[in-house]
């Protein structure tokens, strides 16, 4: 049996931020993965997340955002990696939208009420100033902009390159490739046993995303739902706005459907655009997801939300990639203390929105187990509200 003060159960977004917060307060800490991360199985991969500080899914994610924002530059500094680019954010929706959509009834109302009370620099834009500004994106007359010049997007991928890198500088063991087949908290701490080793830590936080349920048990197997969400890259038209290449990030709410929803980014390679939608529908197993993406999903995709929207990107896919949401009831993210041991940390199902925060996550969640509490209230993201 190998002995650590922490396990770390999950590196991807929120398990890799954990670690390196860790190792740099020299704490024992032991990180455990069942792939080798960063991996395109969970949810914490694509080229491309979404960031913004004015958070419209609630104001209790915005300490996190903001504080992600300064991590990521001291990673930048420290690795000589770019990580987070700040290209801007625009949210496109009418104005009065308050069509249910999951975690973001309001989302454009709630998104500028948010950066009005943290004093983040933002503007409202009309129809014509979007179209005049971004000529690739085409909103309707009554659809406004709320734009967020410091928002923009992360590289997931070295991101979590970064911070594992980093942990392991600070000394922390990573075993990666292998599986966690339990964790059961007994009074000398929380047991882990690996299709490889049995761990015994002070304390444990799961990070497992989509696996947390399993892993778990009751209740958190009720409370997750992971399912199957895809990216979508399509070719530019020869003839595609220059724009496409300096282009903000966008969300854009529309209709009046739960799901008339669909995000982007800019052109990163000059001749295909990054976009994707969501899906609330039925929960997969995260280790049978369908992986295929037949072409029928992307002309879809292309016909429900990009036609009309999206000046110059082509009905034809030139890549897709699956990855999961780990989804709650409300959307909301699920980070707290296991019900019945107090040893045992759960982070990380996000439901879709968390990269952005994950830096701070991670240091927060250091926080928790060295101090007893998170520096940043947490509060709205405890268990309870789900059951
Ligand atoms: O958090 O910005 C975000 C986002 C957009 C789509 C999915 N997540």
């Amino acid at each position: 049996t190998e002995s650590f003060d922490v396990a770390v159960i999950g590196l991807g977004a929120m398990g890799s931020a954990a670690l390196y917060q860790l190792a740099k307060r020299n704490v024992r800490v032991v990180g455990i993965d069942r792939f080798a991360p960063p991996h395109a199985h969970g949810s914490t991969h694509g080229e491309t997340r979404i960031t913004r500080r004015g958070i419209g899914e609630g104001e209790a994610y915005v300490p996190l955002a903001m504080r992600s924002h300064e991590i990521w530059r001291e990673l930048e500094a420290e690795t000589g990696q770019k990580m987070l680019f700040e290209v801007g954010s625009l949210i496109i929706s009418e104005q009065d939208d308050n069509v249910a959509r999951p975690g973001r009834t309001g989302f454009i109302r709630r998104s500028i009420g948010a950066a009005e009370r943290y004093g983040i620099t933002h503007e409202i834009l009309s129809a014509d100033d979007i179209r005049c500004r971004f000529p690739n994106l085409t909103p309707q007359d009554s659809e406004i902009g709320y734009f967020e010049p410091g928002g923009g997007y992360l590289w997931p991928e070295r991101c979590v390159s970064a911070q594992l890198d980093l942990a392991a500088k600070h000394g922390a063991t990573t075993y990666l490739g292998e599986r966690v087949l339990s964790v059961t908290a007994e009074s000398d701490g929380v047991r882990i046993v690996t299709d490889q080793r049995t761990i015994l830590a002070g304390q444990a936080i799961v990070s497992a995303g989509a696996w947390a349920g399993q892993l778990l048990g009751a209740p958190f197997d009720r409370v997750l739902r992971a399912t199957r969400q895809v990216m979508h890259w399509f070719a530019l038209a020869p003839d595609a706005p220059k724009e496409w290449a300096q282009s903000p990030v966008y969300m854009w709410p529309h209709g009046d459907e739960q799901d008339g929803f669909f995000y982007g980014f800019p052109s990163t390679d000059g001749v295909s655009v990054k976009t994707a939608g969501e899906f609330y529908g039925a929960s997969s197993d995260p280790d049978a997801i369908d992986r295929v993406v037949p072409e029928t999903e992307s002309t879809l995709m292309h016909a429900t939300h990009l036609a009309g929207r999206l000046a110059g990107v082509t009905a034809k896919p030139v890549k897709t990639a699956t990855c999961i949401y780990t989804q709650t009831a409300d959307s909301a993210f699920l980070i707290d203390r296991h019900p019945e041991y107090a040893n045992i940390l759960v982070a990380s199902p996000c439901s879709g929105h968390g990269f952005k925060h994950s830096a701070a996550i991670g240091e927060n969640l250091a926080h928790w187990t060295l101090d007893g509490a998170p520096v940043v209230d947490l509060s709205a993201f405890a268990l309870g509200r789900l059951l």
